[in-house]
């Protein structure tokens, strides 16, 4: 019996059951009827949570893109992989067919062949949500080579580090990028970015908005006119089931961003199974992620997932007010949208919003609902429920992160019955762990604890590129045997899970990731900062918003205040990116420090939150006089 495509809620616990009680072949069974393979696995898993070492299909032999394109040809050939929907609605959506995906891959392929990338090498892809970045991140795959793509909002300090961290030589950019009424010239980044970067030695440009760049002589390419004569096809490269197929950075708590590595055949696998099962695909279906391919969700939920299931996927360049805030809707009736997977920082924004934008348009195509990204609020689960849904297309709040590769703890629409702001039951093979504070599991309903998983899946990171150290202690080190994810969570009555948050210095922004260390280093910076803290306070809209507790040199006294906010914001937007600029800026005498001097956050988060009354014991810290000074100056 095939246990691909699940549709009952008996079935989801009896596959669920068996998928636990053995693993190895529960995966087997999949991967073996549901993938082409160049050869198969010699085993199904290995692992050992200590190193952390884990394989999955070992040395099985594949390539991904055989999965994702040449298979479907036969017969798929003519039916839309990419929709590709553009910024400005003037603009035609592409249709572009299986048939016509697997051309432009190949001859992308061909072209990162002759600028002498091989299987191995590590490309850098900075492209806004146009057709090419697919055809990027799948031509990398073709020929073995690693993708790290980086989102287009990133600042080049941000994306010079990213590229040196992992040595990429080549990175594939565009002239600029449209977003909204915006235009913003990405390749000048890029330049600024490559005065870092000494082992890039080309640079391939996408046209897309048309604006004057600079091209260096001997580095810089157009991609057209390389691609008009690359040979339209392309051998696929024969890959190890673990061989590094992508790294994807994400912000740490602390240090620099963790270059997270995933590979082929373990990813592949989970991604397509979650896809099928957690949007209910079905063959005729169009499929819509608002994400950007530069975040985990587009790389599983926009490209490999939906194309190794052979869907219509579309891609869209936008934003969500542009040209006003129907847009999404307009996309939605236009292309007749099935599956509509988004984060709740957009449904919060648009929920702000006259309801006439969404009832304008005709949304009876839509039959799920996702969201991804944070906790979604009550509020904002029932106005996506009533007004987007009309409280018959089910709401999947997927919890999962960069690091998991795929979807951990979801409903499956039509199957798993939904309860607002619970990501309800584990997927299945999914194992998670409530652990207490003695770092003992915690048994039983009703109970909250941190979030970890115990057993390994197939779609797990399995380092962080260049430092195994670092992978096992940020994950592997808290509890002994266990992925520790970071998060907090409780289990209800019945067994359902409710993601309650970060327990660690990362603060979800908007649905972005964003490391406290990083933002304070770059606000440190600044000449006129002796020290910083930030964290992070409720915001209607983005979720989270950043407070910073900035304690000013004496150069920096007598300054005016607005003006070095300004500046502030201005040095966090050139070093990381807009998405870190701060809300609220509170000039402090000193921070509150416990007494191995770390700075005791809880605290300054209470404050920011206006939520002081109740500090707790601060007798322990090395200054609790500066507590009642920041608090009766809070912003
Ligand atoms: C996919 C993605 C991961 C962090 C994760 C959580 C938070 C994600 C949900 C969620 C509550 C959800 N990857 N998170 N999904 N919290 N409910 N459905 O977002 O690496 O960028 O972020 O996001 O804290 O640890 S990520």
């Amino acid at each position: 019996m095939s246990n691909y495509h699940i549709k009952q809620l008996e079935e989801y616990f009896q596959v669920y059951r068996k998928s636990v009680n053995n693993p190895e072949s529960f995966w087997e069974e999949i991967a073996e009827e549901h993938f082409v393979w160049r050869k198969k696995w010699d085993q199904v898993l290995e692992w050992d949570f200590s190193k952390p070492e884990v394989k999955w299909f070992k040395n099985a032999k594949l390539n991904i893109t055989e999965n994702c394109l040449d298979r479907h040809l036969p017969t798929r050939g003519d039916k839309t992989a990419l929709l590709f929907e553009p910024n400005n609605p003037k603009e035609e959506a592409q249709h572009i067919s299986y048939r016509k995906l697997h051309e432009k891959v190949c001859q992308m392929a061909n072209v990162l062949k002759d600028h002498g990338i091989k299987k191995g090498d590590r490309v850098c892809i900075y492209l806004p949500m146009i057709p090419e970045l697919a055809f990027a991140v799948l031509a990398c795959a073709r020929i073995g080579a690693v993708h790290s793509v980086v989102f287009a909002g990133f600042s080049a300090t941000a994306l010079s580090t990213r590229i040196n961290d992992c040595d990429c030589k080549m990175v594939i950019t565009a002239d600029g990028s449209y977003r909204g009424a915006k235009t913003l010239n990405l390749k000048s980044i890029v330049d600024v970015a490559l005065e870092d970067c000494p082992e890039v030695k080309s640079v391939l440009v996408a046209q897309r908005t048309g604006e004057k760049i600079d091209m260096v002589e001997g580095r810089d390419h157009w991609l057209k006119p390389l691609l008009d004569k690359a040979y339209s096809d392309c051998t696929a490269e024969v890959m190890d089931a673990e061989d590094p197929l992508f790294i994807l950075y994400t912000s740490g708590s602390t240090g620099k961003p963790k270059g997270m590595v995933h590979t082929c055949a373990g990813y592949m696998v989970y991604t397509a199974y979650t896809f099928k099962n957690i949007f209910q695909y079905r063959e005729e279906d169009v499929y819509w992620c608002t994400a950007d391919i530069g975040w985990i969700t587009g790389h599983s939920y926009i490209v490999y997932g939906p194309l190794a299931n052979g869907a219509t996927t579309v891609m869209f360049e936008g934003v969500p007010s542009y040209p006003d805030y129907g847009r999404f809707w307009e996309v939605v009736q236009k292309h007749k949208v099935n599956q509509f997977y988004t984060a709740p920082t957009a449904i919060r924004a648009l929920a702000k919003e006259q309801l006439e934008h969404v009832e304008k348009y005709d949304l009876s195509s839509l039959k799920v609902l996702g969201t991804v990204g944070e906790p979604i609020n009550e509020e904002a689960w029932h106005w996506y429920n009533n007004n987007i849904g009309k409280k018959k297309s089910p709401i999947v709040d997927t919890w999962w992160q960069t690091e998991t590769g795929g979807i951990m703890i979801s409903p499956i629409p039509y199957v798993t019955p939904t309860t607002p702001t619970y990501a309800t039951l584990p997927f299945i093979g999914i194992q998670p762990a409530l652990m207490d504070e003695k770092s003992n599991e915690i048994q039983g309903n009703q109970v909250e604890g941190r979030l970890c998983i115990k057993f390994p899946w197939p779609s797990m990171a399995r380092t962080i590129w260049g430092n195994h150290e670092r992978y096992r202690d940020t994950y592997f080190a808290a509890y002994e045997n266990k992925y520790f994810t970071g998060d907090g969570a409780l289990r209800d009555a019945v067994g359902y899970y409710r993601i309650t948050g970060r327990v660690d210095d990362v603060i979800i922004v908007s649905g972005h990731n964003l490391g406290t260390a990083p933002i304070e280093d770059s606000i440190n910076e600044h000449p006129a900062v002796a020290e910083s803290a930030i964290v992070g306070f409720p915001h209607d809209i983005k979720g989270n918003a950043l407070y910073g507790f900035v304690i000013l040199k004496e150069v920096g006294q007598s300054r005016d205040r607005d003006n070095l906010r300004k500046e502030i914001n201005q040095q966090i937007t050139e070093q990381i990116g807009p998405i870190a600029k701060l809300d609220k800026i509170q000039f402090v005498p000193g921070l509150p420090k416990t007494r191995s001097g770390k700075i005791m956050r809880r605290i300054l988060r209470k404050i920011a939150g206006k939520d002081a009354k109740n500090l707790g014991d601060i007798s322990t810290l090395l200054n609790p006089e500066v507590v009642k000074e920041i608090k009766d100056n809070a912003l």
